[in-house]
């Protein structure tokens, strides 16, 4: 990457750790892309406003790109450099305090966020209900802990989510809290099902339509639960709403390396042996239940009127150009 000498160390080292996944899950690589605008203004060094606004919308561009699926880290730089933009700076240590500024203010909103997504969600979970979850997402963990604070749900079961094994760190978190825990392949979910009384999930992406775009396999969860009856609840900040989608832009699909599926040695000893590797899918919105999210539990048809809202993104803001049928 060719900016990569130009931004301070602790800028790249989160986009590099955004792409190698030591920091993942949509929400927290939001926060920490916020985090990486922060230290970007906060080293830089120059005397022109102008030079440093644009200086701003590159180390964005550039966090952007660490990973494709996840709208939230499009949506919190945005977040930052749109109300930079409208704020009509006039030196550059107003224009550094200013990102500080909506940087800390969107961590404190995302925190938020993910309380009342606990306390909202943990109302649709009844006495004694057993829980299924797949991946990590704190969100819904914050459902899941919530619930059991309040007495209601004990057992969990988590799949293993291959081939990066989140299920193992959400496994972690839940026995903590002191929920009975039990990790399961994922080829099993079908056959646990019928122990399940509902399902919560995360989110990396929730498109106009309400569909849901989470770790892979999360769509056949959903399909195993729509056949058992048993409610999928998808756990979501609205910064996971994108507003790209309204553009007619479908999600990208991330696809990384065979060597997370199979070592190299397998590979190098199967040479003629492909291997793909998506590592999200699409849950389409007659699978989903509810969507809890901070604005409140929502149809998954209603993702529309979240776009919006506050963390919504006006659309001439996102850094493309609408179609030329774009009219407001
Ligand atoms: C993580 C994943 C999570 C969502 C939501 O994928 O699919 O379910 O990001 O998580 P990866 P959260 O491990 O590839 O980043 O609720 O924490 O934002």
């Amino acid at each position: 990457m060719s900016h990569e000498h130009r931004f301070p160390k602790e800028v790249v080292e989160i986009y590099e750790g955004i792409k190698n996944m030591s920091i993942r899950g949509a929400g927290r690589i939001a926060k920490y892309a916020v985090i990486a605008l922060m230290k970007a203004a906060e080293d830089y060094k120059g005397g022109e406003t102008r030079d440093f606004l644009q200086y701003m919308e590159r180390v964005g561009s550039y966090l952007k790109s660490a990973r494709p699926t996840a709208v939230s880290l499009p949506n919190a730089v945005t977040y930052v450099l749109s109300r930079l933009r409208k704020l009509s700076i006039t030196s550059v240590e107003e224009g550094k305090q200013a990102v500080v500024n909506l940087a800390q203010e969107f961590v404190r909103k995302a925190d938020e966020a993910l309380k009342i997504i606990g306390e909202l969600g943990s109302r649709r979970i009844e006495n004694g209900d057993v829980l299924m979850t797949h991946c990590h997402s704190t969100a819904a963990v914050s459902v899941i802990v919530t619930a059991h604070r309040k007495g209601k749900v004990n057992v969990v079961y988590v799949k293993e989510t291959r081939p990066a094994f989140q299920g193992l760190i959400t496994a972690k978190a839940l026995a903590e809290e002191g929920l009975e825990v039990i990790v399961i392949p994922d080829s099993s979910v079908r056959y646990f099902m019928k122990k399940v009384d509902k399902v919560v999930v995360g989110a990396d992406t929730v498109a106009a339509n309400g569909a849901v775009v989470n770790k892979i396999g999360t769509s056949l969860v959903a399909l195993a639960a729509k056949e058992a009856r048993v409610r999928f609840y998808v756990a979501t900040e609205t910064f996971k709403f994108s507003p790209y989608t309204l553009l007619g832009e479908l999600v990208p699909i991330e696809v990384r390396d065979p060597r997370e599926v199979v070592d190299e040695e397998w590979i190098r000893e199967n040479e003629k042996v492909k291997i793909f590797n998506p590592v999200f899918d699409v849950t389409p919105p007659e699978y989903v239940d509810a969507i809890i999210t901070e604005k409140g539990v929502i149809p998954p048809q209603a993702a529309l009127l979240l776009l919006t809202e506050d963390y919504g993104i006006d659309l001439r803001e996102i850094g493309m150009n609408p179609p030329a049928t774009y009219e407001e």
